[in-house]
């Protein structure tokens, strides 16, 4: 053990003799929340009846031990949770409705009540939750949610919408952090539209009696989620980026930024700083496409590096950050584990850049320097920082919690038949 902390010391003299603090970065990385998502668990099924996934997303893959209650998923964040450095929050959604001995109801009925469970699981643990309407895998979510041109079907999506911001503000009142709501609907085109406007006008409409209805604006922060296309919504989806970014700014919300969901050469990384000159926050969803929007696990890749690094530059406290991606096809645990380690290790990669002096060499415009020391930051002995924080946070350095996944198959999810 003594290993690690030793390796780190000497880590720590390279990085001070390029100017970087190490001690104080491991400091401001404990200070960053990730929202986990619970939906990695259970191939975004949830406990509503709902059954199967559908909106154009998907999940692909049949690794045995998926989550088929609530005691199991939980279980499941806990094991994970155990695993990964520093404090986070649990993204929930609405399909993840405990209804226990009380009556069944439809998604514009649900209550606070109904997330008493997750509300006392996150007590418990000392997390915050953080909140999502579930606007699709659902009879009435088949043409259309809150922008449907089916008047009914609309009420229904505003109904379910609304009863999601008074469980949102009772997550913030009974856990003391305010929760972040972000809406995502499915609503879009196969083929080329007869008119755009009409359902765009709806879901504008739609939004505007959402928030209408009043709700805490220092509890419940509500974010838009765009996206740029789906499976079967291949010619417009409604919800754009161009519309929820105009929404947002218009009517003081946050929007939502997920990394699978623009074209695939655009980067949300060299987004978040126009965001921010003119959002207090931005709230992104961290995710991997490969090819579309497939939602692979997250990695120590290059994109996600660079939302890191505009992340801590920017001011982590501006940004409201949860991860996005189902795999099935991988033990869920380990598919869970690496995401969140992954965007850790990125977070903690962004604090040990010398990003003042990086600052500064461009603004000299001495490209040169610039490009040389960030290829030469790459060989530096960032895995031994890396390792140390997983030491003092308890949690098993490098790929030491690979066994604890295997036992807990073995021992756990092999027995979910
Ligand atoms: C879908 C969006 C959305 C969902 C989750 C389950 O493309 O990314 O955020 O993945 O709400
Ligand atoms: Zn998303």
């Amino acid at each position: 053990m003594a290993a690690l902390k030793e390796r780190y010391e000497i880590a720590k003299e390279a990085y001070r003799a390029m100017g970087v603090d190490t001690d104080r970065a491991l400091e401001e990385l404990k200070k960053i929340p990730i929202s986990l998502h619970c939906w990695q668990g259970d191939d975004v099924i949830g406990f509503d009846g709902a059954g199967s996934l559908s909106g154009g997303i998907q999940t692909t893959g049949n690794y045995p031990g998926k989550a088929r209650t609530p005691e199991e998923l939980m279980a499941d964040i806990d094991k994970v949770l155990s695993l990964v450095p520093g404090r986070h929050r649990v993204n929930l959604h609405a399909s993840y409705a405990i209804f226990g001995d009380s009556q069944w109801v439809d998604r514009d009925r649900i209550e606070p009540k109904h997330f008493r469970k997750w509300v006392e699981f996150a007590k418990e643990r000392g997390l915050g939750l953080d909140f999502n309407p579930t606007c699709f895998s659902h009879p009435k979510a088949e043409f259309g949610t809150l922008s449907s041109e089916n008047p009914e079907v609309r009420r229904f999506w505003i109904d379910h919408c609304i009863a999601c911001l008074r469980i949102s503000e009772y997550f913030a009142e009974e856990l003391g952090t305010p929760a972040t709501m972000n809406i995502w609907i499915p609503d879009g085109f196969k083929d080329i539209p007869g008119d755009r406007t009409a359902s765009r006008a709806r879901l504008k409409d739609s939004l505007d009696q959402i928030l209408a209805s009043g709700y805490d604006r220092s509890k419940v922060n509500v974010a838009v989620e765009s996206k740029v296309f789906g499976i079967g919504m291949e010619s417009m989806t409604v919800g754009s980026h161009e519309f929820y970014m105009n929404y947002a700014a218009k009517n003081d919300i946050l929007c939502l930024l997920d990394n699978g969901h623009y074209h695939p050469t655009e980067a949300v990384s060299d987004k978040i700083s126009s965001m921010l000159l003119f959002f207090d926050k931005v709230a992104l969803h961290v995710t991997r496409g490969v090819r579309w929007d497939s939602d692979h696990v997250v990695l120590f890749d290059d994109e996600t590096r660079e939302i890191a690094k505009e992340i801590v530059r920017n001011g982590a406290d501006r940004v409201l950050l949860a991860l996005d991606f189902f795999d099935a096809s991988i033990n869920r645990i380990a598919a869970w584990t690496v995401g969140m380690r992954s965007m850790e290790k990125a977070l903690l990669y962004a604090l040990l850049q010398p990003n003042r002096e990086l600052a500064e060499l461009q603004e000299k415009r001495d490209f040169t320097k610039l490009m040389m020391l960030m290829e030469e930051l790459k060989c530096y002995p960032f895995g031994d920082v890396w390792n140390y924080y997983c030491e003092i946070n308890g949690v098993p350095a490098k790929e030491d919690w690979y066994p604890a996944v295997m036992d807990y198959e073995k021992e756990v999810l092999s027995k979910r038949a």
